[in-house]
C-alpha cells in the first residue's frame, strides 16, 4: 500500500498486497461524485440548491459512501442497489459538517479546502442547506433505490435516522458542546462523544450496505463491530492529525483542539498511547472480517487506510 504514512499505525498488508487501495478509493470517489452531481440539480429557488451543492460537491474522501458500496458488494449485493443510500450517507455527512462549522457550533472558516458554507451563503442559508440535505437524503433513498425489497429499505431508513438523531450525531455533538472549554474530560465521555459523532454514521454506512444485500443478524453484528472500531480509530487519528498535520494537508484549520485546550485522545493519553489504541482498534476491526476471506479485502484495506491517512 502506498499511502503517506504520517501516522502509520497501519499493519503491513500481507495477503492484501495485490489489492490496490488507491485505485479502489479513487474509482469509488469518482463514481460517487458523479452520482452526487446527478442527485441534486439546481432548480428554483436556486440559492438553496446552489448552497447545498456547494458543500455536497466540495470533495472529501467520500469514505461513508465507499464503505456502504464495498460492504454491499462483500455481502453479495451490487453497487447499483446501494448507490442511492451511499449518496444519502454523504448528504447526511455533509449537512453535519455544514452545521458543525456554524458560528454557534465550531465556528470554522474552512472545510474541505474551501470557505465554509455559511461564509459564502450566510448563516441562515447554511442552516437551511443542512436541513435541505438531511430531508432530501431520506427522500432520495426511498425514491431512487431499485431492486431492493421494501423491508430492507425500511431497515436502512431506520438505521440512518438513528445514526443522525439524538442516539447518534446529535447526541454526540451535544455532549461535545457541553465539554467545551473543559480540559479534564474523562475518557468515557470522550469515547461517548466520538462513538456518537463519528462512529455512528460510519456504522450506519457499513451496516446499511450489508442490510441492502440482505445480511443476516450475525453478519450485521460483525459489520457493526468492524465499523464501530474503525470509527473510534478514525477519531483518535483525527485528534493526532490536529497536532501533526498542516492546515493545507487537512483542508481545515489545524491545531484547533490545542488552541481551544480541548480534551483529545493525545491530550489524555499522549501521542504514542493514542497511536497504540488506534492500531488495536483497527486490528480488532479487521479480525471481524475473517469469515469473509478475500471478499473482505476492500474493507480491510479501508481499515489500513484509516490508520495511515494524513488528511
Ligand atoms: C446530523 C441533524 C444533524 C445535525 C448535526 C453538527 C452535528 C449535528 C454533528 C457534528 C458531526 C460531526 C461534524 C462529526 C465529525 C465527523 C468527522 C470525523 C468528520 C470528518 O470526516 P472526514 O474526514 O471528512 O471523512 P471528509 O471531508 O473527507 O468527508
Amino acid at each position: 500500500m502506498v499511502l503517506t504514512n504520517e501516522i502509520d499505525v497501519a499493519q503491513p498488508m500481507s495477503s492484501q498486497q495485490e489489492f490496490d487501495l488507491q485505485v479502489f478509493l479513487q474509482a469509488g470517489k469518482t463514481e460517487v461524485e458523479a452520482a452526487l452531481d446527478r442527485s441534486l440539480p439546481v432548480i428554483y429557488p436556486e440559492k438553496i440548491y446552489e448552497s447545498m451543492r456547494y458543500s455536497l460537491l466540495a470533495g472529501g474522501k467520500r469514505l461513508r459512501p465507499i464503505l456502504c458500496l464495498a460492504t454491499c458488494e462483500m455481502m453479495g449485493g451490487t453497487r447499483e442497489m446501494a448507490m442511492p443510500t451511499a449518496c444519502a450517507l454523504e448528504m447526511v455527512h455533509t449537512m453535519s459538517l455544514i452545521h458543525d462549522d456554524l458560528p454557534a457550533m465550531d465556528n470554522d472558516d474552512y472545510r474541505r479546502g474551501r470557505l465554509t458554507n455559511h461564509k459564502v451563503y450566510g448563516d441562515d442559508v447554511a442552516i437551511l442547506a443542512g436541513d435541505g440535505l438531511l430531508a432530501y437524503a431520506f427522500e432520495f433513498i426511498v425514491l431512487q433505490t431499485k431492486n431492493v425489497p421494501a423491508d430492507r429499505l425500511l431497515d436502512v431508513v431506520m438505521r440512518l435516522g438513528r445514526a443522525v438523531g439524538a442516539a447518534g450525531l446529535v447526541g454526540g455533538q451535544v455532549v461535545d458542546l457541553e465539554c467545551e472549554g473543559k480540559s479534564n474530560v474523562p475518557i468515557e465521555t470522550l469515547n461517548f462523544i466520538h462513538n456518537h459523532k463519528t462512529a455512528a454514521l460510519l456504522e450506519a454506512s457499513v451496516v446499511c450496505g450489508g442490510s441492502i444485500a440482505g445480511a443476516n443478524a450475525d453478519d450485521t453484528s460483525r459489520l457493526s463491530r468492524y465499523a464501530r472500531n474503525i470509527g473510534l480509530a478514525f477519531q483518535i487519528i483525527d485528534d493526532i492529525l490536529d497536532i501533526t498535520a498542516s492546515s493545507e494537508e487537512l483542508g481545515k484549520t489545524a491545531g484547533k483542539d490545542l488552541a481551544a485546550q480541548k480534551t483529545t485522545y493525545p491530550s489524555l493519553l499522549g501521542l504514542e498511547e493514542s497511536k497504540r489504541r488506534a492500531t488495536e482498534l483497527l486490528d480488532a476491526a479487521k479480525a471481524e472480517l475473517e469469515p469473509y476471506g478475500d471478499r473482505a479485502m476492500p474493507l480491510k484495506a479501508i481499515a489500513d487506510f484509516i490508520g495511515s491517512r494524513n488528511h
